[in-house]
Parts: C-alpha cells; sequence; structure tokens
C-alpha cells in the first residue's frame, strides 16, 4: 500500500464520467507537486476525464519509499490503467489523447502534422526538459558544497538555445503543430512551466512568452493546479511544487 493509496477522485461532468465508468477502468496517476506529472494531469483536465491522483511528496525515493514496490525507477508519473503502465510524461500524453480521439488532442497517423506532432512529444522531455532538471540539480537540491552554479548557467543556455524550435514554430501559429492545440502543446507547456519556476522566463523570445501565457490561461490548466494543491492539502502532502523546494 503506498502512502496516499485513498487518492483524490476528480469528477468530470455527470454524464460523460457514467458513460467512461461504464467502459474503461479507472485511471490512478501518482503526482508530485508540478512535477512531469503534471503533464498527464493536466491531459486528464483537458480531456475531462475521471482520474484517481495518488500524491506523493518529492523526491518519492527518500520520503516514500514504499513507492518505489510500484516503479522501481523512484519517478513520478506512473500512470496505471487496467493492466497497463507507464513512467514516461510524453508517452502519456499521446496516449490519453489517443484513448479519446474525438477530443481532438491527438494527430491521426494519416494526418500530414503526425510526425512533427510525435516530434514535439518526444522533444519535451528529451531536448527542453532535460537541461531543466540539470539547472535544478545544481541549483537547488544538491548540497551546498556540491552546489555547481556554471553547470547550471550553461545548461540554462542549452535549454534558452533549444527553445529556438519553439519560438520559430510559433510563428507559423498560436500552436506548435497541425494547426491547433495539442497534447504536444501541454507536453512542451510542462518545459515551460519548470523554466518559469527556475526564473527563465525573462529570457524566452516574444512568440514564446506570448504561448506560455495562452497555455497557462487554459481552464484546463488552472484546474489541473487546483487539483493538485486540493490533493495535497487533503492527502496530508507538501503543497509546495517540487522545484520550488529547497533542501
Ligand atoms: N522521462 C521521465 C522522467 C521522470 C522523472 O525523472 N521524474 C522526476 C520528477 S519531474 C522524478 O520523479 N524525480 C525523482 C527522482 O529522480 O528520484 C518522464 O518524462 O516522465
Amino acid at each position: 500500500m503506498i502512502r496516499a493509496a485513498a487518492g483524490s477522485f476528480c469528477a468530470a461532468p455527470a454524464n460523460r464520467l457514467k458513460a467512461l465508468e461504464i467502459s474503461l477502468p479507472m485511471i490512478h496517476l501518482h503526482h508530485c507537486v508540478s512535477a512531469r506529472s503534471f503533464r498527464p494531469l493536466w491531459m486528464l483536465e483537458e480531456l475531462r476525464r475521471p482520474y484517481q491522483l495518488h500524491m506523493l511528496p518529492f523526491p518519492p525515493r527518500v520520503h516514500a519509499r514504499d513507492f518505489l514496490g510500484h516503479n522501481p525507477l523512484g519517478t513520478v508519473p506512473l500512470l496505471v490503467h487496467g493492466e497497463t503502465r507507464m513512467t514516461e510524461s510524453g508517452a502519456m500524453c499521446q496516449y490519453l489523447a489517443a484513448l479519446q480521439p474525438e477530443a481532438g488532442l491527438g494527430v491521426e497517423a494519416s494526418d500530414p502534422a503526425f510526425g512533427g506532432y510525435l516530434n514535439w512529444l518526444h522533444m519535451s522531455d528529451a531536448t527542453l526538459t532535460f537541461p531543466l532538471t540539470l539547472v535544478l540539480r545544481y541549483t537547488h537540491f544538491e548540497p551546498p558544497e556540491r552546489l555547481q552554479p556554471q553547470v547550471a548557467q550553461d545548461y540554462g543556455r542549452w535549454f534558452l538555445a533549444r527553445l529556438r524550435a519553439v519560438e520559430a514554430a510559433l510563428g507559423h501559429g498560436e500552436w506548435l503543430c497541425a494547426g491547433r492545440f495539442t497534447a504536444a502543446d501541454v507536453a512542451v507547456g510542462y518545459a515551460l512551466l519548470l523554466a518559469w519556476h527556475l526564473g527563465l522566463e525573462p529570457q524566452f523570445g516574444p512568440a514564446t512568452r506570448a504561448y506560455w501565457q495562452r497555455l497557462r490561461q487554459r481552464p484546463a490548466y488552472q484546474r489541473a493546479l487546483a487539483a493538485q494543491h486540493q490533493a495535497a492539502l487533503d492527502q496530508g502532502v507538501p503543497a509546495t511544487p517540487s522545484p520550488d523546494l529547497r533542501p
């Protein structure tokens, strides 16, 4: 039994809820406040799909050791849906979009935008989020004698250089691909959220800054923030966003 097994149940509109409960098992999402697990949480809110949120203190590997029995990596997100278990947030965005194609958050293989869509989903973590985790680690999470301001500065610059791809794409429209909001925007949007926590927003290009404002004004984004805050309070887990934690 993991620490937050009781979970928080987040409701969808009643008619949709009824239909989904009959046809599909409940989605369980293991989450730390504003960690990468925010990607599937935001997706679930975009889809208005019922889910159970299991909050964990950050990092679970240290503060919720029984979670290692569920995910040996000790990382969030962990998404459990029937027999399906997933630990990659970008893949979860794709999975959730594909579960509800009628919501229009995915891109079909027959669509010319399909390759670009997959590219953004993968880029969101491998290219954009990864350098930010080095900034986080070497400015906040390591003990004082192991902090490395030069590493943090270098990887902050690396991130901003990679962000040029986002700035260029937004020269063609409001969203990254397919001419509409998709799961790729959620996945990349999380990298911007993390960069914002790290104080890098003033160095975003103008189109990226406007895009970040559009993303954070989305009602589903706001609902996801509120849901994680309430669930943290209900489950006795610190409500401070994990990127803002200081040892
Ligand atoms: N590539 C994975 C990375 C998952 C990951 O590293 N999550 C971080 C939180 S953002 C974590 O759980 N860190 C805790 C640890 O490494 O112990 C994804 O996109 O979901």
